[in-house]
């Protein structure tokens, strides 16, 4: 057992349904993943997590579940999964599972015998009696109210997303002990460890009216309160057992919330999401203006960097619009998806990759609500539809945030169906997959993803990167710079060339020929 192997790994996360389709459905699934494991071990990663693959009725993409020890038909069966494990092993890499344990979908057998009143699941859930009228006032994450009438049990649940997705209630004891059930059954298969979905919202204290906020009116109510940190440490003794990890998605969290979640010696996490610098180019609500500031971005970061013992690092996942269109530039496409993917792998902590991110895979263009299917674009589209606000703007709050940004299938080769599917894809290919595709950069040594595996092969060699304090030296409109142990990252994150100063050997530029003296627009260098 190796307690901490974590923290020497970088984990590559798949979104399954948009990864690869190995039977022409248009759907990716646990075969096509097979497939495409020589490629993933290529990068040079440690760990895969996967994206919800459970039963799920897929009204939230798998984060509905509705049984949590069955595979979803459409990704395959229970035999493709063992196998993916299996060969996964085999090529040095470990599986990590999504678990969403905050909710499940309304069609998971233990809402349906709840909403029925049957012993022992009638409290798995919150109900509620007083209908009509609303039990509180609480307002939910992808909008809108947050309780459901059920004409079943004559009563109505607790939903923080969408309808179908039931909060679980975990004052019932017995809840916890199926969950652990559930646990075992993955960690048996020798998944290592699990990203944990929502997980400082789990334990709500009371059903109260809260105090009212322009977004999540009653989360006093459920952020990241004791009776969560009780339950993350149960969670941990099983996770441990298996010499797993875990990591929490965990919503609203400051740096000391953060602290009392992962800090060792409270064994409950052992890392967090943060949204904090994810946030940086948000203004009240996200999208109504964009005015990114790397001063912002890079000053956050550092915050955590410096207040954190050990903690992930992301710049993506499937909630999240591209990165290089966010923080990059879609000028500079490629050598400012080169200089995110140095500052990634050269921060303290251990590194998720989303799917794409390592070709430099942008925002896609989408032409209107048909070609979007994210449940959470649709509920804010219809919310947005009932204030008078011009169409146009409407449009662009949904095209700049939609989740569906970062879901479009996966770019492998310059083909129609982009290498993805045979036939007509669940989502639409970004129409830049014919210059952005997997095949391309392989062939090109100035491409994205050769410098992710140049950069990811260095880290794994290098104490520095891999144990060194982070100080920041410099935190300028166009140029950061900062040290891990003995190792000198400086990065110019603007368009124009900036005259610097190396002091020391250039072990890696984001340019095919680094000029001494020079940082050429976009470029990131490592100096030793
Ligand atoms: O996300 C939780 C969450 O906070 C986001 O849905 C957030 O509201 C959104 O990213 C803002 O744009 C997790 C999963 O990652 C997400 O895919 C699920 O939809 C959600 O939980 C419910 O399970
Ligand atoms: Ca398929």
């Amino acid at each position: 057992m190796d307690g901490n192997w974590w923290k020497k790994s970088v984990v590559y996360q798949i979104y399954p349904r948009s990864f690869c389709d190995s039977n022409g459905d248009g759907i990716g699934d646990l075969r096509g993943i097979i497939g495409k494991l020589d490629y993933i071990a290529s990068l040079g990663v440690d760990v895969i997590w996967l994206s919800p693959i459970y039963l799920s009725p897929n009204e939230d993409n798998g984060y509905d579940i509705s049984s949590y020890t069955e595979i979803n038909p459409e990704y395959g069966t229970m035999e493709d999964f063992d196998a993916l494990v299996a060969e996964a092993s085999r090529r040095g890499l470990k599986i990590v599972m999504d678990l969403v344990i905050n909710h499940t979908s309304t069609e998971h057998q233990w809402f349906r015998l709840s909403r029925k009143g049957v012993e022992p699941y009638k409290d798995f859930y919150y109900w509620s009696d007083s209908w009509p009228g609303t039990p509180n006032n609480w307002t939910g994450f992808f909008g809108g109210g947050t309780w459901c009438y059920d004409s079943e049990r004559k009563a109505s649940y607790l939903h923080l997303f969408a309808p179908h997705q039931a909060d679980l209630n975990y004052h019932n004891p017995l809840l916890w002990e199926k969950i652990e059930e559930i646990l075992r059954f993955w960690l048996d298969k020798g998944v290592k460890g699990f990203r944990c979905d929502v997980i400082n919202i789990l334990y709500k204290d009371s059903l109260e009216n809260g105090r009212k906020r322009l977004i999540l009116t009653g989360s006093e109510h459920y952020l990241t309160l004791p009776g969560t940190h009780e339950i993350l440490k149960r969670l941990n003794s099983v996770v441990k057992e298996y010499d797993g990890f875990t990591v929490g998605e965990t919503v609203f969290v400051d740096i000391e919330d953060a602290r009392k979640l992962t800090l060792p010696e409270r064994k409950e996490l052992d890392m967090v999401f943060s949204f904090r610098h994810m946030e940086t180019d948000q203004i009240i609500v996200k999208w109504f203006k964009k005015r990114f500031s790397w001063k912002k971005f890079i000053s956050t970061l550092s915050l955590w960097q410096n207040e954190l013992p050990w903690n992930s690092i992301y710049f993506e996942n499937h909630d999240q619009p591209r990165s290089v269109s966010r923080f990059g530039s879609l000028e500079y496409r490629q050598q400012s998806a080169k200089l995110l993917a140095l500052l990634l792998l050269t921060l303290k902590g251990t590194p998720f990759i989303y799917q794409g991110e390592e070709i430099g895979m942008t925002n896609f263009d989408f032409q209107g609500m048909d070609e979007i299917r994210d449940v959470e674009s649709k509920n804010i589209y219809s919310i947005l539809s009932s204030i008078p606000l011009p169409e146009a703007l409407r449009w662009r709050i949904i095209k700049a945030s939609s989740r569906d940004n970062a879901r479009t299938p996966m770019q492998w080769t310059k083909e129609k169906g982009s290498g993805f599917s045979s036939s007509s894809p669940w989502l639409g290919i970004n129409r830049n997959s014919a210059e952005i595709n997997v095949e391309a950069e392989n062939e090109d040594p100035s491409s994205v993803l050769i410098f992710y595996r140049a950069l990811l092969k260095l880290r794994k060699n290098c104490r520095d990167l891999l144990e060194g304090d982070f100080r920041l030296e410099n935190n300028g409109r166009r140029l950061t710079v900062y040290r891990r142990g003995d190792v000198k990252v400086m990065l110019n994150h603007s368009g124009k060339s900036i005259r610097v100063e190396e002091k020391g050997k250039v072990v890696l530029s984001t340019y095919l020929e680094h000029e001494n003296g020079v940082l050429k627009p976009w470029e990131g260098i490592l100096v030793k």
